[in-house]
């Protein structure tokens, strides 16, 4: 662990324990000198066992009883205690009737069940019965974290407050735990890991939160906890040796929610929880990543950050044209939600950047997510609320979702081409798809510059490999799903001759394969996305923006080093996006419209359908075809037939208790047909509850 985060952490002002709502019981008492840095009031409230306090704790092997004596917190370790008991052969999986676990997912072995029981100074015991388990839910860790009904979430919450704290105490670094429920209603809500490197959880370590959170009972939930430490060898439990950093949206839920997980950090041993207050999902993530990268890693710097590379870019482009005029102000939709306030903040930083903040979420105004929010405008292609006809028509509109980690640009058209007058009738959609061409676009532009091609930014079409002096071949790829609009994956393979590489949905799968390339481009259709540049690439561009000979270079690679500064490197950041795509719109010169020219979505559609277990469904590896049950992807397959430049695929969400459904064909009328008849299949063969759709 790199230092304390008080140095480098500035924490508001309502983290105070003494001053926050937060605050633990007072019989919660403090062994870590890092947590006495932070709370110099409150020393007592932020570990579980006192450094000068004897404690006992008990574990029994079958009928017998066992006492381990500990006279200080400093030197011995509750787990390092555990892992006598955790050594032995457990017979029987401790999660038994957990229906989640069938028996190949059970990895404990079998044998006599050791149990493990502390008296009540174990914390982690007292503190686990506390949060007890809602009735008849089955939590699952999805596509990104736990989400579901607010209410049936504490004992969810503090669970994973204990896995977050196991995680930093078995990497040595600092981890991050965020409630949200990004894009969803705001009475759910729901909780996610960031691991060590600012990235999502490591899958390795998932089926550890789904055991955790699903634990029928406290002794249940203590001996998951016990083979955890054993299995992920977690014996190092020097004072404060894990660090946890808890963020919360907007929520009225997240406040209640934010404490449970800081009482299952606090119930580990040797950790201790830093509550950073309200932020935006890519905001903590960023934060971890740059404590434990051991930079500034404070709110402020973050916008510090952004904001000076944001300038840098926008200075070396009136170098370059010597335009100083401003684009017209980009009016942003910010769902409701947290990312309101923040991109505020940032347009303070950045007077060149011209903003309009609607859907604020402020007094008076409307809900979360409810009818406005990147996910409503790109899933339903309709304005949000707050924008209307004809005020609108014409400008440069952006969507954010409830915690700013999805991003898509729209705008409503002078005139309607095709004539149209189903769903879609008011406004072009910017999905992440076009968001990823046009940083394609930026970024093969400017490799372009360092190889010594003579075109420029905007004609990247002669040279598809930029084969750089003094570096070599930059390996840059685009990553994307099946969701990806067909229209843009071969725009970017054949336009702009970079290679376009898939993965399952989820941000994690397209991260991991995006940090294969140089710079890697990952964008879901939905507007996550960002671009990752390799640690060696990106020192190159250091070296390279000081010593190239040529001016024109080394303002490239400037050019290059200010993204990778300012574009958010450990997940999806709608505001760091918005930030690219103003820059890169003004070195192309192109307004909203030429940036839509780029290429023309083939019509797609995407629609849900409700099943009883929508697990039935079970798809192959890409996701794009069904294996089972077969008759489905058989019946699948003859509807696409019946029309032209027809796809369709279906699989299940990872987020939500549904099916989705996604459909291209050549013209809207046929992609919402194709959709629709899909549905109606899905409903009949893989269980639809409710109305057919
Ligand atoms: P699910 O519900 O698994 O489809 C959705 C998005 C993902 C990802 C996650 C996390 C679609 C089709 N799916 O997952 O891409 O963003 O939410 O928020 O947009
Ligand atoms: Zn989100």
């Amino acid at each position: 662990m790199q230092g304390s985060l008080a140095q480098r952490i500035s924490l508001p002002a309502c983290c105070h324990p003494l001053l926050s709502p937060l605050l633990l019981s007072s019989s919660i008492s403090s062994s870590s000198s890092s947590s006495r840095r932070l709370f110099p009031l409150s020393a007592g409230a932020s570990s579980v066992f006192s450094p000068c306090c004897i404690f006992f704790f008990f574990f029994r092997r079958r009928r017998q009883r066992r006492c381990l004596q500990f006279s200080s917190c400093s030197s011995s370790s509750l787990w390092c205690s555990l892992l006598p008991v955790c050594s032995r052969a457990l017979r029987r999986c401790v999660v038994e009737g957990c229906s989640i676990h069938t028996a190949r997912d059970c990895w404990y072995t079998s044998g006599d069940l050791e149990m493990m029981e502390l008296e009540d100074k174990d914390l982690l015991r007292k503190q686990a019965a506390l949060f007890p388990l809602s009735k008849g839910v089955k939590f699952s860790y999805g596509t990104a974290g736990f989400r579901t009904d607010a209410a049936l979430l504490p004992s969810t919450v503090f669970r994973m407050g204990v896995l977050a704290a196991l995680r930093s105490l078995c990497t040595k670094r600092a981890t991050g735990l965020m409630i949200t429920a990004s894009h969803n209603p705001v009475h759910e809500n729901g909780v996610k890991l960031a691991d060590p490197s600012g990235g999502m959880l490591n899958v390795a370590w998932e089926p550890y939160s789904d055991m955790l959170a699903n634990a029928p009972d406290v002794e249940n939930f203590l001996q998951i906890v016990e083979h955890i430490v054993k299995r992920e060898n977690i014996q190092s439990r020097n004072a404060a040796s894990g660090e946890v950093l808890l963020a919360r949206d907007t929520r009225p839920s997240g406040e209640a929610l934010v404490s449970a997980a800081r009482q299952g950090v606090e119930a580990v041993r040797g950790t201790v929880a830093h509550d950073m207050g309200v932020l935006t999902t890519p905001q903590l993530h960023w934060m971890v990543r740059s404590f434990n990268n051991g930079v500034p890693a404070s709110e402020s710097d973050y916008f510090h950050q952004l904001s000076d590379s944001f300038r840098m870019l926008v200075e070396l482009w009136h170098a370059n044209t010597g335009d100083s005029t401003h684009s017209e102000e980009l009016i942003v939709d910010a769902a409701n939600g947290v990312g309101a306030s923040k991109l505020t903040r940032l347009q303070h930083l950045t007077t060149s950047l011209g903003l309009q903040v609607r859907n604020s979420g402020n007094e008076g105004g409307g809900l979360l997510n409810d009818g406005v929010g990147a996910d409503f405008v790109q899933k339903e292609k309709v304005l949000p609320h707050g924008f209307q006809l004809p005020a609108d028509v014409g400008k440069r509109c952006a969507s954010i979702d409830g915690d700013a980690d999805r991003l898509v640009y729209f705008y409503i058209p002078e005139k309607h081409e095709d004539g149209y007058s189903g769903p879609v009738c008011t406004l072009h959609l910017l999905d992440g798809d076009k968001i990823a061409a046009i940083f394609g676009l930026f970024i093969i532009g400017q490799l372009r510059i360092l190889a010594g091609y003579k075109s420029s930014v905007s004609d990247a079409t002669t040279a598809h490999k930029a084969v750089v002096p003094g570096y070599g071949e930059v390996k840059v790829a685009v990553v994307q799903t099946a969701y990806a609009n067909g229209a843009s994956t071969n725009y970017i393979k054949q336009v702009l001759g970079l290679e376009v590489a898939t993965t399952p949905t989820g941000v994690k799968h397209l991260h991991k394969k995006a940090e294969q390339y140089d710079i890697g481009i990952y964008f879901e259709a939905n507007g996550h996305g960002t671009i990752l540049f390799n640690e060696i690439f990106s020192q190159w561009l250091q070296d390279a923006s000081v010593q190239q000979k040529e001016a024109e270079h080394r303002q490239a690679a400037k050019r290059l080093v200010a993204v990778n500064e300012m574009v958010n490197q450990a997940v999806g950041d709608a505001l760091s996006g918005i930030l690219m795509v103003e820059v890169v719109l003004r070195y192309q010169g192109w307004s909203v419209e030429q940036w839509d020219s780029m290429y023309k979505d083939l019509p797609s559609r995407q629609l849900k359908v409700k099943v009883k277990d929508r697990a039935v469904i079970i798809t192959t590896p890409d996701e794009t075809r069904v294996a089972s049950p077969s008759s489905l992807q058989e019946a699948i397959d003859t509807e696409v037939g019946k029309y032209k430049g027809g796809r369709a695929f279906v699989r299940p969400s990872g987020t939500e208790d549904v099916v989705r459904v996604y459909a291209e064909a050549s013209s809207q009328q046929s992609a919402d047909a194709l959709a629709q008849a899909v549905c109606v299949l899905v409903y009949h063969l893989a269980g639809g509850v409710g109305p057919e759709p």
